[in-house]
């Protein structure tokens, strides 16, 4: 879900305009230049593929983080590697952009030179929609999947009490043309982003998105939020969750949902906690022969989109447009990063 329920009056800023507005807005927050620039990378985009809870509204949460005093707003990432499939960068609680940025060439080497590479990220201030990062490892004709934790916000199926994250799952797949297979979701019934954007609207939820206090099922955005939410498609969605706190969170030594919001004690900003993204290199587990590898994926893809529509296929026509209109900015939404701007 990536719209409240009634639209709101849009602006059309050329992408250009909006970049430096947004870089400005950072600027004045104190980050470092290359914090500012991988940052407004990903907001922008997120805003140009018309992903209202991962857009220009995060620049509201990187406000946020900055004012209480948590994220380190300079620090440079540190990049390990020893010529093995495994990178680690330390994030040094900055927020993550610059740090997934400064691990993808080794990421991209790894996974050319094993077949499989992984970044493990730790220790990064999370607000972004991790489709960037896959189409940055997709650009490079390998496959990924990204997984990562957040805050304690969601029950696990069955139970009524906040436990795990809203813990996106993000996938994709090269494809011949301008753009590749990607998925990628919130495993809760709603991501937090768009919780909170119906909250500011002033909107119902959803049927099914969470409870209240009490463990009641709710649609106010404020009572879900004081309550719980809910994990996507029941004890599936609560079993995908648990892995992504196990496998983020766990098995890369950093803080599971549950440990970041503790973390968090009250700031209220946005989760810290590590990343998982994996590469793969079709060239060298497929054994050698792309042509048919690329044939076999493309009938499957070109099936689906024969009879429906395949994920991404609206965030691509948003970019489209974007590119032929100027990028669509709800006008109050705009009104509140021009004022970060200065
Ligand atoms: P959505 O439910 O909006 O979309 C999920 C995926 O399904 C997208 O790839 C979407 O493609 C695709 N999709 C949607 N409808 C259809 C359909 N009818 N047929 C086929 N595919 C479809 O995403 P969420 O609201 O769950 O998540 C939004 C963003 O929030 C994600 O980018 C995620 O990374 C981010 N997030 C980040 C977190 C963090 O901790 N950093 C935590 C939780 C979420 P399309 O975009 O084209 O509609
Ligand atoms: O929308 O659930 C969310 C989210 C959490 C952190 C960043 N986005």
């Amino acid at each position: 879900m990536n719209a409240t329920a009634t639209p709101p009056t849009m602006v059309h800023v050329p992408e250009a305009e909006l970049a430096d507005t947004v870089r400005r807005a950072l600027t004045r927050m104190g980050l470092s230049d290359p914090h500012v620039r991988a940052i407004a990378q990903v907001i922008v985009a997120g805003q140009r593929d018309a992903c209202q809870s991962h857009g220009v509204y995060r620049l509201i949460s990187c406000f946020d983080a900055v004012r209480a005093g948590k994220v380190q707003l300079a620090v440079e990432p540190v990049v390990t590697t020893s010529g093995g499939p495994i990178v680690q960068v330390d994030a040094k609680f900055g927020f993550s952009p610059l740090a997934f940025e400064r691990g993808l060439p080794a990421l991209v080497d790894a996974a050319r030179h094993h077949g499989l590479g992984a970044l493990v990220i730790r220790h990064c201030f999370h607000f972004s929609a991790l489709w960037p990062e896959i189409e940055a490892i997709t650009a490079q004709g390998l496959a990924a999947l990204a997984l990562t934790p957040s805050h304690a916000w969601v029950a696990p199926a069955g139970g009524t009490r906040p436990l795990l994250g809203t813990n996106p799952i993000a996938f994709g797949w090269p494809r011949p043309g301008p753009y590749p297979y990607v998925f990628d979701f919130a495993t809760s019934a709603i991501a937090r982003g768009d919780l909170e954007l119906h909250r500011r609207a002033g909107q119902p939820l959803p049927q099914g998105c969470g409870v209240d206090a009490d463990g009641q099922p709710s649609t106010d955005p404020v009572a879900v939020a004081r309550g719980a939410m809910r994990a996507f498609g029941g004890h599936k969605g609560s079993a995908l969750a648990t892995m992504v706190e196990l496998m983020a969170g766990a098995l890369i030594g950093d803080w599971t949902s549950r440990e970041s919001l503790a973390f968090d004690d009250g700031a209220g900003v946005a989760p810290c906690h590590g990343e998982l993204i994996l590469a793969f290199d079709p060239l060298v587990l497929g054994g050698g022969d792309a042509a048919v590898q690329t044939a076999r994926a493309e009938a499957l893809l070109e099936g689906i989109a024969g009879q429906a529509r395949l994920p991404s296929q609206r965030r691509f026509a948003a970019r489209e447009r974007s590119h032929a209109e100027g990028i669509a900015v709800p006008a109050t939404m705009y009104e509140d990063i021009l004022q970060l701007a200065g």
